[in-house]
């Protein structure tokens, strides 16, 4: 019988690492202890990038993203653009259990979860406004007055979106019956665009989960994640005999690659990777800074991840 682990992104990941392996250890499913753990996480207000309290967009509204998977059946379900409504990692879940769909987004996302009891709630905190007003003095220069004309109300309103305040929890587990199970969650790019989406909500960017093959969930700058579709890519490395290690390794390399056909630098990304057999890897690009969380046998241990630098 395999020992239980756990893994999730950043140091703020340990608190849901630490949630998850105490679930297991009570006998909880893999899915509900890793959901438990992104659960904890989105209820720390001194989180600022995933659930409540985090950054808004570019208009002062916060919005939630967020997908769960389970590697048995590879049954799924994610929420995305999601307003006034904390559990975004449970609400997902349902989405699996409930529907015959995969993905429920913003107004929809909202009034499924009221259907099923979730309370509408004001995201904000005290931090989180302050934040985004000394943030961005435009929109205080801008109070009170028009936007200017032939100027979209985004760019009236708000700094450029902020990549280097953005940080989502992905956390992946299996539990001693060898069963894998994921969950990622997020408020993506801080001062986003209204009604934009990253790859958290998407399965196969953000998280995939598959118990033959093996688990990789994301963090970093969506838009280079969806455009390797980094998470299956992670997956199909496993899938190829690569270890998990090397197979984060691999898609950081393809992420640079992209990233270089196009012109644009640094690029801020990481993968993180379980196999069937509990062994872990993570690796990010250069200046991504990526750590890691990384619980067994009853400790959580923080590993900063290998960076893989460009090929130009
Ligand atoms: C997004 N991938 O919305 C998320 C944000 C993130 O580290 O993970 N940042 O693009």
């Amino acid at each position: 019988m395999p020992e239980p682990v756990v893994i999730a992104t950043w140091p703020f990941g340990k608190v849901a690492v630490e949630t998850a392996l105490k679930q297991l250890a009570a006998g909880k499913p893999v899915l509900d202890a890793v959901i438990d753990g992104a659960t904890a996480v989105e209820d720390d207000i001194t989180v600022r990038s995933v659930g409540f309290g985090s950054v808004p967009d570019r208009l002062g509204r916060q919005t939630l993203d967020a997908c769960v998977m389970d590697g048995k059946t590879l049954s799924c379900g994610a929420v995305a653009a999601l307003e006034h409504i904390r559990s975004a990692a449970k609400l997902a879940r349902l989405v699996m259990e409930k529907t015959p769909h995969i993905q429920i987004f913003g107004e929809g996302a909202k009034w499924f979860a009221l259907q099923n009891g979730f309370p509408l709630e004001m995201p904000h905190t005290i931090e989180s406004i302050r934040d985004w007003y000394s943030k961005h003095p435009d929109r205080a220069k801008w109070q009170g007055k028009p936007p200017v004309k032939g100027v979209p109300l985004t760019d009236n309103v708000a700094s450029p979106v902020d990549e280097s305040n953005h940080d989502t929890v992905t956390v992946i587990g299996q539990g001693s019956d060898g069963r894998l199970g994921g969950v990622c969650t997020t408020s993506g790019l801080a001062y986003k665009y209204p009604g934009r989406v990253g790859d958290s909500p998407i399965i196969g960017a953000g998280l995939y989960v598959d118990d033959e093959v093996g688990a990789a969930g994301a963090t970093g700058t969506g838009e280079e994640i969806i455009r390797i579709g980094g998470s299956s890519f992670v997956i199909e490395q496993l899938r190829a005999g690569k270890s998990p290690q090397e197979a984060c390794e691999i898609a950081c390399q393809r992420v640079n690659k992209t990233a270089a056909r196009r012109g644009v630098h640094p690029i801020n990304v990481a993968f993180l990777a379980m196999d069937p057999k509990g062994r872990v890897g993570g690796a990010c690009t250069v200046g991504t800074n990526f750590q890691y969380a990384v619980g067994r046998d009853g400790k959580v241990d923080l590993v900063k991840a290998k960076e893989v630098p460009s090929v130009m």
